[in-house]
């Protein structure tokens, strides 16, 4: 097969002290850490959207990177292309994984049945690429969002004729996924949400998401898929109010519909930030619920008020981040680069050079989430922290046996308390830096 990204050799790790920028110099596949091989820990995947697809077009301009793969855009050449393309990328990356929405690996057509039919031709040809390889699909979705059918939703549409069309794109979703081996399938709520009330039945709506949800539950254990479906929540953008706003939202939405045995959360930074929450509170909320499964690795600009879909290097947040998946025992899911270059970054190189820079970070947080871990400084606060609940009066208030009359009788006998002990976190900062940046 032709190489597409000629001239740019398999990137291999070199260290920490190389200085060639299509090298790792952190992610180092093999190595072991807390038992775990590296990659075991981190199962990348490639965004087919963003790496494959998106161009650089912006609200104020037009493409610039080049992504025909050498065909006409628009035919199945070059949907076939982009495969040959992504295999390629991802072999060259070490990179075991894929995520896609239905439309970025073929052209929509007017006639959905058009579409169908060559969303079952490239996945013949895909599942053709993976054979021999150890690339494996890590979740599936359906573009609910782009199509203008879509203006008022997919699920919490008013129109039942567009209902049915979102429903047939997940059903063709989900065969595709089960057909590529897909460990999860995704909702990421693109228009589910509205601009005014004045114009909209939220309950109706929010009912009719379920509804969807349960439909694709059924569909896909009838034809076998045996992963986690995911929420993955987003607070704003395209609308202005989104229903999965943020992980405790979409939580309570999935236990109040009886969905929350099926599915998981999808946590991305970017989501996370524009809701007002750091990266690593969603990580926590999600998995004190048993509900981390996966993860979009980005991160956002905190003086932009947007989904940037940065590439992530900043390795304090990756640590943290890294630090919640390890106390979580890992992910059932994995870590999608929802991320894209800079439209300035425009060239092949660049592509590379960003999942580099994305591995390599999230490799650091890793190495550095274990260090904290070993190191037990940050557990010892915090238990020390909660000791009182180890006492006979914290153990009667766990076990229910306390009540709030013998509690104020407690209360009353004290007259007052001593204040609750300090929370320590400057000292805590100060040691996540010595162990970050020290050099035991
Ligand atoms: C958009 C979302 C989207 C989902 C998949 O903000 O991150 O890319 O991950 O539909
Ligand atoms: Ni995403
Ligand atoms: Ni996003």
């Amino acid at each position: 097969m032709k190489e597409i990204f000629g001239g740019i050799p398999k990137i291999e790790y070199e260290g920490p002290t190389g200085k060639n920028p299509l090298a790792f110099h952190f992610y180092d596949a093999d190595r072991v850490i807390m038992g775990k091989k590296m990659s075991e820990h981190l199962p990348f995947a490639m965004a087919w959207w963003h790496n494959l697809c998106a161009n650089g077009t912006d609200m104020f301009g037009r493409g610039v990177a080049d992504k025909s793969f050498g065909k006409a855009e628009g035919t199945m050449e070059h949907a076939k292309a982009k495969v040959d393309a992504g295999f390629e990328f991802m072999e060259k990356l070490q990179i075991k994984y894929f995520c896609f929405h239905d439309v970025d690996l073929v052209p929509e057509a007017d006639d959905i049945k058009v579409t169908e039919a060559r969303l079952d031709e490239i996945s013949d040809y895909i599942l053709s690429r993976m054979k021999g390889t150890d690339i494996k699909c890590l979740w599936g979705t359906a573009n609910m969002f782009s199509n203008p059918r879509f203006c008022n939703g997919a699920g919490s549409t008013n129109s039942a004729d567009v209902f049915s069309f979102a429903a047939a794109q997940v059903k063709k979703a989900l065969d595709i996924t089960v057909k590529l081996g897909g460990r999860g399938y995704v909702f990421w709520g693109g228009r589910e949400g509205y601009e005014t009330l004045l114009n909209t039945d939220v309950k109706f709506e929010q009912e009719n998401i379920a509804r969807l949800m349960k439909m694709a539950v059924a569909y896909g254990r009838k034809i076998g898929f045996k992963g986690d479906f995911y929420i993955e929540p987003k607070p704003k953008e395209p609308m202005k109010h989104q229903y999965d706003f943020d992980a405790a939202t979409a939580i309570g939405f999935l236990k109040a519909h009886g969905l929350d045995k099926d599915f998981k959360l999808n946590i991305e930074a970017n989501h996370a930030t524009l809701a007002g929450h750091t990266f690593e509170h969603e990580l926590r909320i999600s998995a004190i619920n048993g509900m981390l499964g996966s993860i979009d690795a980005n991160q956002g600009d905190m003086l932009l008020g947007w989904d940037t879909d940065e590439f992530p290097c900043n390795v304090y947040s990756a640590t943290m981040c890294m630090y919640e998946v390890l106390k979580n025992g890992g992910l059932t899911g994995g870590f999608n680069f929802d991320a894209k270059t800079r439209r300035p970054s425009y060239t092949h190189e660049d592509m590379f050079k960003a999942y580099i820079l994305g591995m390599d970070t999230f490799a650091l947080g890793l190495i550095n989430a274990a260090k904290l871990i070993e190191d037990g400084r940050i557990d010892e606060i915090v238990r020390q922290k909660y000791s009182s609940f180890d006492s006979r009066l914290g153990k009667s208030i766990l076990s229910g046996e306390a009540t709030l009359e013998s509690l104020a009788e407690h209360a009353e006998k004290l007259g007052k308390p001593e204040l609750p002990g300090s929370g320590r976190q400057e000292e805590l900062q100060h040691i996540v830096n010595d162990i970050l940046f020290g050099r035991s």
